[in-house]
């Protein structure tokens, strides 16, 4: 347990509000429900390293359960009016955020994320029902008019049961992320997250069927991700896909859509530029880039992990980033540091392999690379924010997603090769451009394959816009009315109006 805290269940309580059980069930057809095997994993605190909680191991029997009861619940859904249904949703809003303080404390125990950045996510899962249960009654169909004698329109229609599966990264926004707009489209909702990080999904379903959502309408399955979220991913009643995580599961979640001839929308990760320019305001660049790749100890699929800088400004940006990183506090979640551990002793050692592949290749180690040297961490997943400088982007460590605290200077010559070297990579989820010249900033963010360019900022938190990305980092897109079109289907019906007997022109 967190040394502050005594025990998993002890912290849970002193902040009172939800609960903390021994033993997580699934949560099907609106209650807690056993696993049909009777088995359970357990789980690791990686603020200590220590288990705690038990949770249950689901197979197909019981994502078929689930997936059943999904289909109960997406009928009762659809059949109340949609301001209801768009009602109820926002009444999901106010729910998380009268639990606010409980669901952001058990987020950062399960996780080991700070509770500042657990209480943003919270408040962003809310903000995910709140914007997405406002375009609920206003999803609409067209007119098209392409003939006298017949009324012709699209209607969009929800696909029926839809699956999301989940990383750990984030639980309780890309639970929100997934089922906000499959909701609002008239979908049901059957949920895997993560095996690290179950908690915060299930008393979000829980939540959510509290706060009005018909039993069934959101289901949560938990387990490994070959055993449960294969079954869910082939399983014969689900209707799209959508799934966040590395590429190569990525490529088998696919695949396993491709045989049922499921669409499927995929987030994959990826290895953003933030490309500071001579003439930026570095102080604010350097200040951003700590955020950029540290932030969450660096597991953001955003995070911006390859700094390149314009040759001449490489001492003056090391040196203001140095500072930085100077500044950062590090310790268990839920005491609220300015990053707590990576999730995993498996994740830990990951970020490691990755540190020394790139000492290995030749890059300068100018921060970091090491556990923090503070005795009271030593039993959790803790790494230091680490710096490398003269990296190539050829290099490994500048290539591979790391999900960890880990940067990299990259120095470019002029503009046309930081376009060229921001581009050479397999992602292209997000990047950053620092510079005071406004033509610049246009041109080069309009240059860089990413799905979403931040000019002189980075990462601003947004529901509304849309978020996913170029080449191997994925496609589709969630978040903003962009990531409605993924979970509506339209169908086009054409009426014969002339009166009878009259030739169809
Ligand atoms: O990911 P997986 P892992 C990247 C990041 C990280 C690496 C490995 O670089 O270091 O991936 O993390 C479920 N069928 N990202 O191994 O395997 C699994 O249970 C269906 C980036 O944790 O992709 C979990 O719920 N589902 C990323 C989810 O997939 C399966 C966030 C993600 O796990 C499955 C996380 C299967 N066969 C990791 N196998 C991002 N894009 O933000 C696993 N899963």
């Amino acid at each position: 347990m967190t040394p502050a805290s005594g025990g998993f269940a002890a912290a849970a309580s002193k902040e009172g509000g939800i609960p903390v059980r021994e033993r997580y069930e699934h949560f099907i057809g609106g209650a807690f429900s056993p696993p049909a095997s009777g088995r359970y994993f357990s789980n690791h605190d990686p603020s200590t390293g220590e288990p705690f909680g038990a949770f249950a191991r689901g197979d197909a029997v019981d994502v078929r359960r689930a997936v059943e009861d999904a289909a109960a619940g997406q009928s009762a859904w659809m059949a109340m009016r949609p301001a209801a249904r768009g009602q109820v949703m926002l009444a999901i809003a106010s729910r998380i955020r009268r639990d606010l303080d409980a669901l952001a404390w058990l987020e950062s125990l399960d996780s080991g994320k700070a509770l500042w950045l657990s209480r943003l996510d919270v408040e962003t899962c809310a903000r995910y029902f709140e914007y997405f249960g406002g375009v609920a009654d206003k999803i609409l169909g067209e007119v098209i008019p392409a003939s006298n004698e017949h009324l012709m329109y699209m209607v969009r229609e929800p696909f029926g049961v839809t699956a999301h599966i989940i990383p750990w990264n984030a639980p309780i926004t890309q639970a929100g992320r997934g089922a906000g707009p499959a909701l609002a489209a008239g979908n049901a909702v059957v949920m895997k997250p993560a095996e690290e990080t179950c908690v915060t999904t299930l008393e979000l379903a829980r939540i959510c069927v509290e706060a009005g959502l018909p039993p069934g309408a959101f289901n949560v399955i938990t387990g490994y991700g070959e055993e449960a979220g294969q079954a869910l991913t082939s399983d014969a009643g689900i209707r799209k896909i959508a799934f966040t995580g590395s590429v190569e599961t990525g490529r088998r979640v696919m695949k396993a859509a491709a045989d049922r001839v499921v669409p499927v929308t995929v987030e994959l990760g990826g290895k953003s530029p933030f490309v500071v320019f001579d003439d930026a305001d570095l102080d604010s660049a350097a200040s951003l880039a700590r955020k950029a790749f540290v932030l969450n100890a660096g597991q953001i699929c955003s995070a911006g992990t390859r700094l390149l800088v314009q040759r001449r400004c490489v001492p003056a940006f090391v040196e203001r980033l140095t500072r930085e990183l100077d500044k950062v506090r590090i310790g268990p979640g839920v005491e609220d540091p300015d990053i707590g551990p990576v999730v995993s002793e498996q994740q830990r050692q990951r970020v490691e392999r990755y540190i020394e592949i790139g000492r290995a290749e030749g890059a300068r180690l100018a921060y970091g690379g090491y556990r923090p040297a503070d005795s009271r961490l030593r039993g959790g997943y803790y790494v230091a924010p680490t710096l490398f400088v003269d990296v190539a982007n050829s290099m490994t460590i500048a290539q591979e997603e790391i999900f960890g605290p880990v940067g990299c200077v990259i120095p470019f010559g002029d503009e046309e090769e930081a376009v060229r070297i921001a581009n050479d990579t397999q992602y292209g989820l997000a990047a950053g451009v620092w510079t005071r010249d406004v033509a610049r900033s246009h041109r080069v963010a309009g240059r860089i394959q990413a799905g979403q360019v931040y000019v002189n900022d980075y990462q601003p938190i947004g529901v509304e816009a849309p978020f996913g990305g170029y080449k191997n980092s994925g496609y589709g897109r969630e978040k903003g009315l962009e990531a409605l079109h993924h979970y509506t289907q339209t169908k086009t019906i054409i009426v014969r109006t002339a009166p009878d007997g009259a030739t169809a022109g």
